[in-house]
């Protein structure tokens, strides 16, 4: 049986719930959307430019810039927003999944780009600690999501055979680049996005979590 490997920001952790503790204004949504957009085109390019700086730090950057872009929310709530994001919610339905597969007897992992840091705080923050057997962090590699040496790290720790883990992406790029890697995909596309013109295929795709449950037997 494979093991369950997910990702963790927008799979396991709602990376929209830090502005929505703080601000509900007319652009509170669009500046949340910039927020991640430049955060993740942060990462894709200083990998291409070789280079690599902690994800915190490029969260940071990303809000400095989404920030300024959307004047009408509050400059000021950058602490606040800052903290939040350290300590994001889990999605009801990631807790439901990790807890069925945990009673199925399954192994449960992380494989994410933010820092070990970060892991640790928003794992412990969302009291996912006692489903969640190995947290593996892109730091370890010194390279960001979808460059095959993650994907790696993930069968290098866990020791088997990228198809002998089961992953679980809602960033769609992220699910087709495990796919093209050779993982077992599943491709929880919670905001119903268009499929992509990329490398790979993921295997499912489902709306939520609470579906990965009844995909999988018992080990
Ligand atoms: C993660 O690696 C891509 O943000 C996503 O957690």
């Amino acid at each position: 049986m494979p093991l369950f490997v997910f990702d963790a920001y927008g799979t396991l952790f709602d990376v929209h719930a830090a502005i929505r503790r703080y601000s509900t204004g007319p652009d509170a949504d669009r500046m949340s959307e910039i927020w991640r957009a430049k955060q993740l085109e942060y990462t894709w390019t200083l990998t291409l430019a070789g280079c690599y700086a902690d994800f915190w730090i490029l969260t940071e950057r990303a809000l400095d810039f989404a920030l300024a872009r959307v004047q009408s929310v509050d400059k000021a709530l950058k602490p606040k927003l800052l903290d939040a994001y350290f300590k994001l919610d889990a999605f009801p339905d990631a807790r439901s999944a990790l807890g069925h597969l945990k009673q199925q007897g399954h192994k449960t992992a992380i494989l994410s780009n933010g820092s070990p840091a970060m892991l640790d705080a928003v794992v412990q923050a969302s009291r996912l600690g006692m489903l969640i057997d190995a947290v593996f962090s892109v730091e370890a590699v010194g390279i960001y999501k979808p460059h095959p040496k993650v994907y790696q790290l993930a069968a290098d720790r866990l020791g088997i055979a990228a198809n002998a883990i089961a992953f679980q992406s809602s960033n769609a790029w992220d699910a087709y680049a495990a796919s093209a890697f050779g993982m077992q995909v599943v491709w929880c596309n919670r905001y119903g996005q268009r499929p992509e013109r990329l490398p790979g295929k993921p295997d499912r795709m489902v709306r939520s979590l609470a579906e990965l449950p009844a995909l999988v037997g018992a080990p």
